[in-house]
């Protein structure tokens, strides 16, 4: 294969024309789509070379102002066509033909269900028509779509609906016009059978909004959930941002096949049916959360993406980061701040900072990219977050809508970077945020390392803290805010009085004291504290780093008992329990000495469950053991057999030496109410969930299971029987009653292939190999082989890495059929295989075969060629 290119930040340039208006013209038909696209040329040169991308297109016609152009005018090429300004101002028409039903990556315009919708970010655009495909032109669209009326109820666009009407007894038409400068990528167009939802949203300033749900007839009943959301948005970011919405329209629709979780087109939002179809007999409670929250971030693009973009695809985390962290205040806001807190550092941390240690490590500004598709990362989006999360906590919740004031005021319509973002949070609030820079070229997740001292005869506390980053060694620091309190082992606030020298460092916030970290060594003393304190540190997880400590069992149980922070006192039992779990992999490793609760740790849970009081949410939290992810990464290289088995075993030490207060609590939380979507009730319900998975472990646990399948009113809890379930061979007539009743539903029948792809009976690459083989397994449909490939190499942790390599064999090879279907997903599941460094023999090489293979091959799309190319690069 010729090697893709390399696309470099530092290449930049910015565009030397503009075009201001894009008319087009959509004659759809599944094989043959005619796109014509006029576009208005302003400021060119005479003379001057233009490249338009373009990518599968057949090129119709090219004309400008009007006269035909010929094949000696123009250079087509594989990725654009290139031609030459004959003056400033000009207008090019191009005629492009398309083939929506056969495109199966879903790039571009494409068939979903029988219906046309779109995908354009990053560079989808140029698969419909010949374009300077990039977010940095801004230009007002009007899309004329003609369609058969019959299969095309709804023809819909960006803005707002101009005209519609019949072209003959067959055909009818719509126009749209969408008043704002947009990039391509923000482009959408739907046309099919759909049934429309209505309703509508009046703004603070007293505009009705019409807000348009557009679904496959049979899904009528289950869009409530996310109208109520998107109402919720709306109003949300009002009262805490100010920004009201634009248009006359929002509209959302969904489809079942789509690559991801939703886009934020213009007006006319697409999402992955998994975001939007919600009722409590087919959702889960996971669901609908997850309904809430991605509604609410495609929403809040609208002004953090759409308004104001992304100058080049280098900046996306300028959009992403700063709309994740608006989509997680909203979430702390409708439900429990603390679980949303401490449910995004879980995930922080058992995946992006695998990631951040892995052969894709890339900063949140990434400096290169072969495929761009493959940077809509956890880091870009979730550390991203985090890093606009500092700017809050240094700056206050205040401080920080005075900055993003500043940042729309200056930068409304226009395609901006990370700097101007940051330029907007300073000058804002007349500080100095320059060394906030690094936040956005380091890779690798930072290490931040505390040595605690008291001095009795002083009664001062010293603090020594270094930080560090193996994979951005020598660069300069960071600015990590440490958030910190001070407790007396009694419970009681110790006072907080830093000496003279250190004073400038601790910085009163909103949040309470939070140390200044931003030298690679710093110390801190504090004085007057008559006893040794226990030190609560990076309170709320104030910067996404690794923090190593030198907590006792004493100190870290005295957090977990009466710290005022959710996340520390949550944090403190996971450390408990990390060293439980730890000191059981040697035990394993060690073979004869049995595994046991640490004393400290027991007592925590023991202390956990007595609270009455406590958060039911939060104590399913406290109750759950760390990921088994987050467990690896304590590894180099992970010891894969003996922390599956240390896990299970102090799993089920836990199972029994609680036995009873797992009973107790399930029966008390067993009750039958009707399903409500509210914090309280979600939180009941996952404790209710931590407690059968307990029982789930004990020699009843499988009747407990099924009693719940029998009665369950609602999907969580059915799910929660079946997950209970799954490794036994009590699964199967509960599995079979829940095909019978759910095939039709395709976001329930995932939920089905799931299960089976994660369970532990029988032969994990067996169950596998024969759920690829059902007959309702689709390689078109990204959340069906989600639900199996990416549910096996992902949650599958002994099946997929089965000791003989054929875990990795079977993805290999599955890789390598999707990568011809559909390059972004094939490239999502290959990011699995990426850890095989971390891994001791034979896996690793087993692992590096693999990719090996992958590499060998003829037909590599660039997507899946980048992961693995970088993966097997010497480091
Ligand atoms: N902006 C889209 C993601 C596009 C992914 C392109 N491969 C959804 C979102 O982040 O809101
Ligand atoms: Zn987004």
């Amino acid at each position: 294969m010729t090697k893709p290119i390399e696309h470099f930040l530092s290449d930049y340039q910015p565009l030397p024309f503009a075009i201001t208006t894009v008319d087009l013209t959509f004659e759809l038909d599944p094989e043959a789509t005619i796109v014509t696209s006029v576009m208005r040329f302003e400021s060119a040169q005479a003379g001057q070379s233009i490249s338009l991308d373009g990518q599968d297109l057949t090129l119709v016609s090219l004309s400008l102002d009007g006269v035909a152009l010929s094949a000696a005018d123009y250079a087509l090429s594989e990725t654009g066509l290139r031609f030459t300004a004959p003056k400033p101002v000009f207008e090019l028409t191009v005629v492009t033909e398309i083939a929506p039903q056969a495109n199966t990556e879903l790039e571009g315009l494409y068939r979903s269900g029988g219906n046309y919708c779109t995908q354009c970010e990053a560079e989808g655009f140029r698969r419909i028509t010949y374009f300077p495909d990039r977010p940095d032109l801004l230009a007002v669209y009007t899309t004329r779509i003609v369609a058969p009326k019959e299969g095309n109820r709804f023809l819909l666009a960006n803005g707002d609906l101009v005209e519609q009407g019949e072209v003959n007894a067959t055909h009818h038409f719509a126009v749209w016009h969408d008043p704002f400068p947009k990039p391509s990528y923000l482009f959408a167009l739907v046309a099919g059978y759909l049934e429309r939802i209505r309703d509508t949203f009046v703004t603070r300033s007293g505009r009705t909004i019409t807000l348009d749900l557009f679904v496959e007839p049979q899904n009528k009943d289950q869009c409530d959930h996310a109208m109520a959301s998107l109402k919720k948005a709306m109003a949300w970011d009002e009262r805490r941002f100010g920004l009201e919405y634009d248009l006359d329209t929002y509209m959302i629709v969904a489809v079942d096949d789509f690559n991801m979780g939703a886009m934020e087109n213009k007006g006319l939002n697409i999402f992955n049916s998994k975001f939007v179809l919600a009722r409590p007999d087919t959702a889960t409670d996971t669901d609908f959360e997850g309904i809430e929250s991605v509604i609410a971030h495609e929403y809040f693009h609208n002004w953090t993406g759409n308004r104001v973009t992304c100058r080049d695809w280098f900046q996306l985390t300028l959009k992403e980061g700063l709309t994740v962290f608006r989509d997680q205040l909203f979430t702390a806001d409708m439900l429990s701040p603390a679980t949303k807190r401490i449910e995004d550092v879980k995930r922080l941390r058992s995946h992006q900072f695998v990631e951040d240690a892995g052969p894709m490590a890339h900063p949140i500004q990434p400096q290169s990219y072969i495929e761009m598709n493959n940077f809509y990362t956890l880091t870009v989006y979730e550390k991203g977050a985090e890093v606009v999360r500092l700017y809050h906590t240094l700056l206050g919740e205040e401080g920080f809508q005075k900055g993003m004031r500043l940042y729309f005021e200056r930068f409304d319509g226009q395609a901006v970077t990370v700097q101007d973002f940051r330029q907007a949070m300073a000058d804002a609030n007349d500080v100095d945020l320059s060394a906030m820079h690094q936040w956005y070229v380091q890779a690798g997740t930072p290490r931040v390392q505390v040595e605690t001292r008291y001095h009795p005869e002083t009664q001062q506390l010293t603090l020594f803290w270094t930080q560090s980053n193996p994979k951005s060694d020598s660069q300069p620091p960071l600015p990590i805010p440490v958030g910190l309190k001070l407790w007396y082992p009694d419970g009681q606030p110790a006072p907080m009085q830093p000496l003279a020298e250190c004073r400038e460092a601790l910085l009163e916030t909103e949040k309470g004291p939070v140390f200044l970290l931003d030298r690679h060594q710093q110390t801190l003393v504090f004085e007057g504290l008559t006893q040794k304190p226990v030190v609560s540190m990076l309170r709320d997880f104030s910067a996404p780093v690794i923090l190593s400590t030198e907590q006792s069992d004493e100190a870290l149980s005295r957090l977990a008992r009466f710290d005022d922070d959710p996340f520390v006192r949550w944090e403190s039992i996971q450390t408990l329990a990390l060293k439980t779990l730890m000191a059981a992999v040697d035990a394993v490793q060690a073979d004869d000495t049995p595994v046991i609760l640490q004393p400290a740790y027991e007592q925590g849970v023991a202390e956990v469950l007595a609270q009455v009081s406590l958060d039911k949410g939060l104590k399913a939290l406290a109750l759950t053991l760390p990921d088994l992810d987050y467990v690896c990464e304590q590894y180099d290289p992970v010891p894969v057999d003996a922390i599956w088995q240390a896990y299970q075993k102090v799993e089920q030490r836990l199972a029994e030496r609680f036995e009873s207060d797992w009973r107790a609590l399930f029966d008390q939380l067993d009750e039958s109410v009707p399903y409500a979507y509210d914090a309280q009730a979600i939180a009941r319900r996952k404790l209710k969930q931590v407690c059968l998975h307990y029982l789930s472990c004990l020699p009843d646990g499988p009747d407990v299971a099924s009693q719940l399948f029998d009665q369950a009113g609602n999907m969580t809890d059915t799910l929660a029987a079946l997950q209970a379930l799954n490794h036994y061979p009590q699964r199967a007539q509960p599995m079979q009653a829940f095909y019978e009743r759910w095939r039709h539903e395709p976001l329930v029948l995932d939920k089905w292939f799931a299960l089976q792809a994660r369970s532990r009976h029988g032969d994990a690459i067996d169950n596998v190999r024969a759920l690829l083989a059902h007959p309702d397994f689709h390689y078109q449909t990204p959340n069906r082989v989600r639900s199996v490939l990416g549910v096996f190499a992902r949650q599958n942790f002994f099946g997929f890495h089965a000791s003989d390599g054929r875990g990795y064999r079977l993805l290999g090879e599955q890789i390598q059929k999707l990568d011809r279907i559909n390059p972004q997903i094939a490239a999502r599941l290959t990011a699995p295989l990426t850890q095989w460094r971390r891994l001791a023999p034979p896996r690793n090489t087993a692992m590096q075969g693999v990719l090996t293979d992958l590499l060998a091959q003829e037909r590599l799309s660039s997507d899946v060629y980048e992961i693995v190319s970088k993966s097997l690069a010497p480091v």
